[in-house]
C-alpha cells in the first residue's frame, strides 16, 4: 500500500532512516512520490535535492537552483515535506534523521524560535541577542495557557502545577559552556516569581543572581559570563502556591582563577565591579587602586567585557545585597576581602639568607593586606614566610623559600576568596530561609557548569567535566534506561533503541580501587606524590580501559560523552589537597576584623579539628581532611539521591556557534551537541513509546462505569479490555502489560472526556434529585 506514510509503523520499522543506516526501502518510495531529500555534501552539510531517479546504488538528484547531479545513494535521507517545516515538536517529523533534525531547528532559530521541545525534553538554542519572548504579558499568556508553543515559561508552569498536587519537582539544565544554562534559569525563575509572588520574598530570590554571578562567574574564552560554581536552588511554596523561602546550594568553586588568570580571560567580576563602581569613600578606605594595578588581574590583558559597565554592575550587586538583608556593615567587610585578595597579589618576596629563604617586602601591599584583615603587619609577615613544624614534641620553625611562600600566599588569598563566597551563600540563606511552616512543596532548578574544553584542561576542567558525566547518566537513566526497562519488565512489545551510554566513562572515573579519583587521592596523600607520578601511574594502570588514553608527559586523555578532552596534570595533586597551612589558619583567626575571624572557625571546622591539635605533624599533609574530589564526589552522589525523589523536567541548552554571535547557526556544532546528549535518541524512544501508563485495576476503577453492557465480566484486565473495545481505541495506540495498560499520547484524552461528560451530568441529575425533596 503505497499510499501509507512510511514513518507511522508504530513499532518504527521505518523510523531508522535516521542516522546513516536503512535508508533501502524509505529511497525508491521517497523517489517514486518524487519526494525531497537531504544531500550531504562534500564540507558535511546537507543540502535539500530531489530524487529523479535511482538505479543500483545510484541515484540523480537535482538541487533547488537546478543543477542534477549523480550521487551514491547512501548520501542521501529523506526529507519531510514542507507541511512540516518548522513544528514545535520534533516527535511530529515523519523522518526523523539528523538532517531533518538539524534543518527544523534551524528553521524555528531563523525565526526567532529558539525553544523547541523533543519529546519530553525542551531544546533551548541560545539567540546571543534580545528576544521579545518573556516578560509579563509572557507570563500572562504561558498562564492562561493562551499560547502552548515550547518555553521555558511552560515548563516553569508545568512545575508548578505539579507541586500544587503534591510533587518535588527539579528543573535540570544541561549544556556545555554558554549554551545559555544560567540565563535558562534566571528565565525560570522570573516565571515562577511572578506566579507564586505576593510575599516579597520572590523579588529576593531574583536578586541572589546578580550576586552569585558577580562573585562566582568570570568571563572564559567560552562564555563571557561564565559559571565556575555550580548551584542548585531550591525555592518553596506555601499551600496556596505562594513562595516562602528558598534555599542555595553550591558547588565546587574554581579557586584558582583567583590567583592565576588566562589571557583573553578574566578572574571574579567581583574584583572589577569594585574597582571600578567603589564610591570614593570605599575607595579610600579599601586602597583602591584601578583593576590593572593588581598583580593578579595582570596575568590575562583583559580587563572589560564588551557591554558590560562594571561600575554600573557594581551598583546593581549592591542592590541586590541590600535586598537580601546584607547590612551596610557586613558588606564593606566583604568589599574589604575582595581588596585584601588583590592586595595579598601585590605581595612580593626577597631572599634574607644564603639559603634563598626570603621574606615579604614591607610596603604598601603588605601593610594594607594587614589593614584590612586586622592584623599585624609583622604577624602577616611571618604566617607568609615561616611554618611552624612540629618535630618529636619540639616545635621548630621553617623558613621558606620563595615558591613556598609565593604557594602559602596565593593559598590564602584563594582561601579567603572561596570562604567569602561561602559566607555571602549563608547569609543569602538566612535571608531566604523559609522557617517553620514548610509544606514540603517546592521546585529546584540546578545550574552547574557546563562541559568544557580548552586548549589546556586542568583540575577544574577535570572536576567540572566528571560533574557533568554524572549529569549525563541520570539523563540517560531517565529517559533511556528507566523508561524501557518498564515495557521490558512489563512484557510488552518493544523494540530497544539503542543509546550511548555513559557508564564506562563515569566507571573510569569512579572505580575503586583504580579509578581516576581513588588514583589521584591516592597519589595526593603520599608524601612525594608529583603530578608527573601521578601521570605515570594512570598510564600504567588505566592504558586498557577503552574511556583513557594516557598521553605522552604528564598528560591523559578521557573520551568524555560530549568528547574527548586531554587533561594536563600540573597542578592536580596541589590543587587536589588544597591544602592552607595552619599558620594561615591561625592568622585569619587572630584578626581584628569579623569575616576573617569566621573564616577561619569555618576552615577549622571543614579540617577536623582533631586533626590539626594546636599544631600538625611534620609530614605537613593534613591526611584526614577530605581532599578535594572526594568532597565534590560526595556532593555530586548526594545531589543524584535527591533527583531521585523528584519529577524532573529536563532542558537542553545547545549553543549554536562558537563565537557568542547573534544569527550564526552552525550546523556540524549543533549536530555534535545533539549527538553527544542523546536529543535525537529521546525523540524516538518518546516517539514510538507509550507515554500514559495506568495498573489495570484503576484503569477499571476509573472507566469501569461507562461501559454499556454489564456483563458477568469481574476481574480488571477483563473489565480493561472491554473499554477499550467500546471505545474503539486502535490496537496500535495501546499495549496490555503484565500489571499496566501502556498507551501513546493522547489517547486517554477521549475516556477522560466522557468520564468527565458523565460524571457532570450524574452530579447534575443528583442536584436535581435533591431540589425535588427539599
Ligand atoms: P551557560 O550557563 O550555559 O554557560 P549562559 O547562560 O551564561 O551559558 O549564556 C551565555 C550567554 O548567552 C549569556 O551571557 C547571554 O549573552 C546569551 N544568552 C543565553 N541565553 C539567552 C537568551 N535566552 N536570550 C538572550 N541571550 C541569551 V557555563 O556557565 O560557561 O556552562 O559554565
Ligand atoms: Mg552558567
Amino acid at each position: 500500500d503505497e499510499d501509507v506514510h512510511p514513518s507511522v509503523s508504530p513499532q518504527g520499522s521505518v523510523l531508522d532512516s535516521w542516522g546513516n543506516k536503512k535508508w533501502g526501502d524509505t529511497a525508491s518510495y521517497v523517489a517514486k512520490k518524487k519526494l525531497q531529500s537531504w544531500f550531504q555534501t562534500s564540507d558535511g552539510n546537507w543540502e535539500l535535492a530531489k530524487i529523479l531517479s535511482i538505479t543500483g546504488s545510484e541515484s540523480l538528484i537535482s538541487f533547488s537552483e537546478g543543477k542534477v547531479s549523480k550521487v551514491n545513494s547512501d548520501s542521501l535521507l529523506p526529507a519531510n515535506p514542507e507541511i512540516l517545516d518548522g513544528v514545535d515538536d520534533l516527535m511530529q517529523l515523519s523522518y526523523l534523521n539528523e538532517p531533518s533534525v538539524l534543518y527544523n531547528l534551524q528553521y524555528r532559530y531563523d525565526r526567532d524560535m529558539i525553544y523547541s521541545k523533543a519529546g519530553p525534553v525542551l531544546v533551548a538554542i541560545n539567540p546571543f541577542k534580545k528576544i521579545p519572548l518573556y516578560g509579563s504579558d509572557y507570563i500572562e499568556a504561558y498562564k492562561s495557557k493562551s499560547i502552548d508553543s515550547p518555553h521555558v515559561y511552560a515548563i516553569a508552569d508545568t512545575a508548578i502545577r505539579e507541586m500544587i498536587r503534591g510533587f518535588l519537582n527539579v528543573s535540570l539544565l544541561y549544556g556545555e559552556s554558554g549554551a545559555g544554562k544560567t540565563e535558562t534559569a534566571k528565565i525560570a525563575m522570573q516565571y515562577l516569581a511572578a506566579l507564586g509572588g505576593g510575599s516579597g520574598i520572590e523579588y529576593e530570590i531574583l536578586k541572589t543572581n546578580p550576586i552569585l554571578e558577580a562573585f562566582g562567574n568570570a568571563k572564559t574564552s567560552r562564555n563571557n559570563n561564565s559559571s565556575r560554581f555550580g548551584k542548585l536552588i531550591e525555592i518553596h511554596f506555601s499551600e496556596t502556591g505562594k513562595i516562602s523561602g528558598a534555599k542555595i546550594q553550591t558547588f565546587l568553586l574554581e579557586k584558582s582563577r583567583v590567583v592565576q588568570c588566562t589571557e583573553g580571560e578574566r578572574s571574579y567580576h567581583s574584583f572589577y565591579q569594585l574597582c571600578a563602581g567603589a564610591p570614593p569613600s570605599l575607595r579610600e578606605k579599601l586602597k583602591l587602586k584601578s583593576a590593572n594595578e593588581y598583580k593578579y588581574l595582570q596575568q590575562s590583558t583583559c580587563y572589560s567585557i564588551n557591554g558590560v559597565d562594571d561600575a554600573e554592575e557594581f551598583r546593581v550587586v549592591v542592590e541586590a545585597l541590600d535586598a537580601v538583608h546584607v547590612s551596610k556593615e557586613n558588606q564593606e567587610n566583604a568589599f574589604a576581602m575582595l581588596a585584601a585578595v588583590l592586595w595579598l597579589g601585590n605581595v612580593t618576596f626577597s631572599i634574607v639568607d644564603n639559603e634563598n629563604h626570603v621574606e615579604p617586602v614591607i610596603d604598601e601591599a603588605l601593610l594594607n593586606v594587614a589593614q584590612l584583615i586586622g592584623c599585624e603587619a609583622d604577624d602577616l609577615k611571618l604566617a607568609l614566610s615561616t611554618r611552624k613544624m612540629k618535630v618529636n614534641n619540639d616545635i621548630i620553625v621553617q623558613k621558606l623559600t620563595l615558591a613556598q611562600a609565593t604557594d602559602t600566599r596565593d593559598a590564602l588569598a584563594k582561601s579567603i576568596y572561596s570562604c567569602l563566597f561561602d559566607w555571602l551563600v549563608e547569609q543569602i540563606n538566612k535571608s531566604l530561609a523559609v522557617g517553620k511552616r514548610r509544606t514540603g512543596r517546592s521546585i529546584s532548578i540546578l545550574d552547574i557548569y557546563g562541559f568544557e574544553s580548552f586548549d589546556v584542561n586542568s583540575f577544574e576542567q577535570f572536576c567540572i567535566n566528571y560533574a557533568n558525566e554524572r549529569l549525563q547518566q541520570h539523563f540517560n537513566r531517565h529517559l533511556f534506561k528507566l523508561e524501557q526497562e518498564e515495557y521490558i519488565q512489563d512484557g510488552i512489545d518493544w523494540a530497544k533503541v539503542e543509546f550511548e551510554d555513559n557508564q564506562d566513562c563515569l566507571n573510569l572515573f569512579e572505580k575503586k580501587p583504580l579509578g581516576l579519583l581513588t588514583l589521584l587521592d591516592e597519589e595526593s596523600t603520599f608524601p612525594n606524590g608529583t603530578d608527573m607520578t601521578f601521570a605515570t601511574k594512570l598510564k600504567q594502570h588505566l592504558k586498557t580501559n577503552s574511556c583513557f588514553r594516557g598521553e605522552r608527559g604528564k598528560a591523559f586523555t578521557v573520551y568524555h560523552y560530549a568528547g574527548e578532552v586531554m587533561y594536563d596534570t600540573s597542578g592536580f595533586l596541589e590543587k587536589n589537597r588544597d591544602f592552607l597551612h595552619l599558620d594561615s589558619i591561625q592568622l585569619l583567626s587572630s584578626c581584628t576584623c569579623e569575616l576573617p575571624q569566621a573564616f577561619a572557625s569555618n576552615l577549622l571546622s571543614l579540617s577536623e579539628k582533631a586533626v590539626l591539635g594546636p599544631l600538625h605533624k611534620s609530614g605537613g599533609a593534613d591526611s584526614q581532611k577530605l581532599s578535594v574530589v572526594t568532597k565534590f564526589k560526595g556532593q555530586l552522589f548526594q545531589l543524584m539521591q535527591r533527583l531521585e525523589s523528584t519529577t524532573p523536567h529536563f532542558i537542553r541548552c545547545i549553543k549554536p556557534n562558537n563565537s557568542q554571535s547573534p544569527g550564526i547557526y552552525h550546523q556540524g556544532l549543533v549536530l555534535q551537541q545533539l549527538r553527544c546528549c542523546g536529543v535525537l535518541e529521546v525523540v524516538r524512544i518518546s516517539r514510538s513509546g507509550f507515554p500514559t501508563r495506568m495498573s489495570h485495576q484503576k484503569f477499571a476503577r476509573r472507566y469501569g462505569f461507562l461501559l454499556l453492557e454489564h456483563v458477568a465480566i469481574q476481574d480488571p484486565l477483563s473489565v480493561s479490555v472491554a473499554i477499550l473495545h467500546q471505545f474503539d481505541i486502535l490496537p496500535e495506540m495501546y499495549q496490555i502489560g503484565y500489571t499496566k495498560l501502556f498507551f501513546r499520547t493522547g489517547q486517554i484524552g477521549k475516556l477522560e472526556d466522557t468520564r468527565n461528560r458523565t460524571l457532570n451530568g450524574i452530579l447534575r441529575v443528583q442536584s436535581c434529585f435533591r431540589g425535588h425533596k427539599a
